[in-house]
C-alpha cells in the first residue's frame, strides 16, 4: 500500500476523519457563497456544526454536471485563479467539456491517489510504467503520469495512438505495468502478437491499470489471456479528481477500493436520489472532500454500481465498489425491455470464438427500436461456426429478456479508436447504415 495508514484505517477512525472532512468542505462551500451555499442554507445548513454525523449527508444538496456547465469554466471554483496551476477535463458524452480546476495542492493529492493504484497494481520503485492513456486535458494520461513520479516507478509517457512505436517501446523497455483504456489494451495486445511478442515469449507485463470506459469480466479475460497480466480495473472522472478516485487490488481484483478518506461515497436511486442500501446497484454520488480548487458535495456522477463493505485479504479497508454496470444516461429501452450496453458485451464476450471489438447499432428509423449487434470473430477464429449468430440471440434473450439481431461481420468492420474511449454505442437515425453491410 502506498498509504496504509489510510488505506487500512479502522472504520471507527474512518468515520471519524470523513465527518471533520465533511464539516470542514461545507465550511468552505458557504464561505465561498455561491450556489451550493445556498442551497446549503436552504437544507438548513447555515453553519459547519450544523453537519453533526455522516447521517445527514443525505439531506445535503448535490450537484451535477449541469451545475458545471452552467458555471463554466471557473464559476464554481471556491480559490481565485492565481491559486490555480492546471485545468483538465473530459469531452464529455455530450460533446460538451467539464472544465476542472487544480491548485497545487489538489494535483499533489491526484498524484498521491494515482500512486495509491498503482500500489495497489505492484508498481513499486524500480517498476517501468507503460503508459499509453492520453495525454492532454484528458485525466488519463497526466493522471498516471504523476502518480507514477510520486511513487518512484519509472514512467514511460508513450500517451495514446502510433501503436508500433508502442510496441517497439514495449520490447526494449519491458515494462511491468501498463495503464491504457481496457480497449486499447486490446488493440496493442494484438499489435504486440503480430510483432511475436506473447506472453511468456518478451512480454514482461505483471499487471494492468484499465479504466475510462466501461468493460465487463468477460472483456477482462480477454486483456489477460492476449496480455498475460493481471488485469485491474481504475475508476475516476475529472469532477472529482481523474483516475485514482477507486482502483482493484491484486490481491482479490474483485471490485475497486474507493479513497473514501478523501471522496465520500454514496450509490442513490438514479430516479429520486434516496440512498440505496449496500450490495443494491445505485447511482454513484462523490464528495471531494479534500479539493481545494473545486470541491463538490455530493456529486451525481450518472454511473451505475453497487458499494460493499467487506474484510479484504489486501488488507484495505477503504469500502468497495464494483465494476460500472452502466451509465443512467446510456440504458438502451428495446421494446420495453431496459439493458445496459455492458450487459450485452458480457453475453457476447463470454463466446469465445467473439472478438472484443464491437458495436451495437440502436436502430430508431422505426417505430419499433431495433437493436442490433455487430461483432467479429476473433482474428485466429477461424470461418464462423454455423447458427453462432442465432444462437447468441438465443443466448442475450434467455439471460437479458431482450430481443437483440446479431450479426457477424467481415473482420476489419467495426471502426477502432487507437485514441480517446471506445465508442460501443451508436444510434441509427437514418441516411446510410453506421456500418458498411449493415441493413
Ligand atoms: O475517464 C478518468 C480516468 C482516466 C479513469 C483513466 C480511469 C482511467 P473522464 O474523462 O472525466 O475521466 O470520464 C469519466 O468515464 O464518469 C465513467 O462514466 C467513465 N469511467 C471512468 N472509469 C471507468 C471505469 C476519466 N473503470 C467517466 N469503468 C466516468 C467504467 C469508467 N467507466
Amino acid at each position: 500500500m502506498y498509504e496504509p495508514d489510510a488505506e487500512a484505517m479502522p472504520a471507527d477512525e474512518l468515520t471519524a476523519l470523513q465527518l471533520e472532512r465533511l464539516r470542514s468542505l461545507t465550511g468552505r462551500l458557504l464561505a465561498a457563497g455561491g450556489q451550493t451555499a445556498t442551497r446549503l442554507a436552504d437544507a438548513g445548513v447555515r453553519d459547519s456544526r450544523d453537519v453533526t454525523a455522516l447521517t445527514d449527508l443525505p439531506r445535503l444538496p448535490m450537484t451535477t454536471k449541469d451545475d458545471l456547465w452552467g458555471a463554466y469554466p471557473f464559476g464554481m471554483n471556491v480559490v481565485p485563479l492565481s491559486e490555480c496551476v492546471a485545468v483538465h477535463g473530459s469531452s464529455g458524452t455530450g460533446g460538451r467539456p467539464t472544465l476542472v480546476s487544480y491548485t497545487r495542492a489538489d494535483l499533489a493529492l491526484w498524484a498521491r491517489m494515482c500512486a495509491r493504484a498503482l500500489a495497489a497494481a505492484g508498481a513499486a520503485p524500480g517498476s517501468i510504467v507503460h503508459n499509453a492513456y492520453g495525454y492532454g486535458l484528458f485525466t488519463g494520461g497526466l493522471g498516471f503520469h504523476q502518480g507514477a513520479v510520486e511513487l518512484g516507478a519509472t514512467v514511460v509517457p508513450a500517451s495514446g495512438g502510433m501503436t508500433q512505436r508502442q510496441v517497439t517501446l514495449i520490447r526494449e523497455l519491458r515494462p511491468d505495468v501498463l495503464a491504457c483504456t481496457p480497449s486499447y489494451a486490446i488493440r496493442l495486445g494484438e499489435a504486440l502478437a503480430d510483432a511475436g511478442l506473447r506472453p511468456g515469449n518478451g512480454l514482461g507485463l505483471r499487471a494492468g491499470l484499465f479504466g475510462a470506459e466501461p468493460w465487463s469480466g468477460e472483456f477482462r479475460a480477454r486483456v489477460e489471456s492476449l496480455l498475460g497480466l493481471r488485469a485491474l480495473d481504475v475508476y475516476g472522472l475529472s469532477e472529482v479528481i481523474g483516475p485514482g478516485v477507486a482502483c482493484e487490488c491484486l490481491a482479490a481484483a474483485d471490485g475497486l477500493h474507493v479513497n473514501e478518506d478523501h471522496f465520500l461515497t454514496e450509490a442513490v436511486d438514479p430516479a429520486t436520489g434516496t440512498p440505496v442500501p449496500d450490495g443494491t446497484p445505485g447511482e454513484l454520488v462523490f464528495s471531494s472532500l479534500t479539493r481545494q480548487a473545486l470541491p463538490l458535495l455530493r456529486y451525481r456522477t450518472g454511473d451505475i454500481a453497487s458499494l460493499r463493505r467487506e474484510d479484504c485479504p489486501c488488507g484495505r479497508t477503504l469500502v468497495k465498489m464494483s465494476k460500472i454496470t452502466g451509465r443512467r444516461d446510456d440504458m438502451l429501452v428495446v421494446r420495453g425491455v431496459n439493458v445496459y450496453p455492458s450487459e450485452v458485451e458480457r453475453v457476447v464476450l463470454a463466446e469465445p470464438a467473439v472478438s472484443p471489438d464491437y458495436l451495437l447499432v440502436m436502430d430508431v428509423r422505426a417505430e419499433g427500436r431495433r437493436l442490433v449487434a455487430c461483432l467479429e470473430l476473433q482474428p485466429e477464429g477461424g470461418a464462423a461456426r454455423a447458427g453462432l449468430a442465432a444462437d447468441l440471440a438465443a443466448r442475450l434473450r434467455t439471460e437479458l429478456g431482450v430481443g437483440v439481431d446479431v450479426r457477424i461481420m467481415p473482420p476489419g468492420t467495426v471502426p477502432r479508436s487507437e485514441v480517446g474511449k471506445a465508442v460501443r454505442v451508436v444510434q441509427w437515425t437514418g441516411g446510410d447504415p453506421p456500418l458498411p453491410g449493415l441493413e
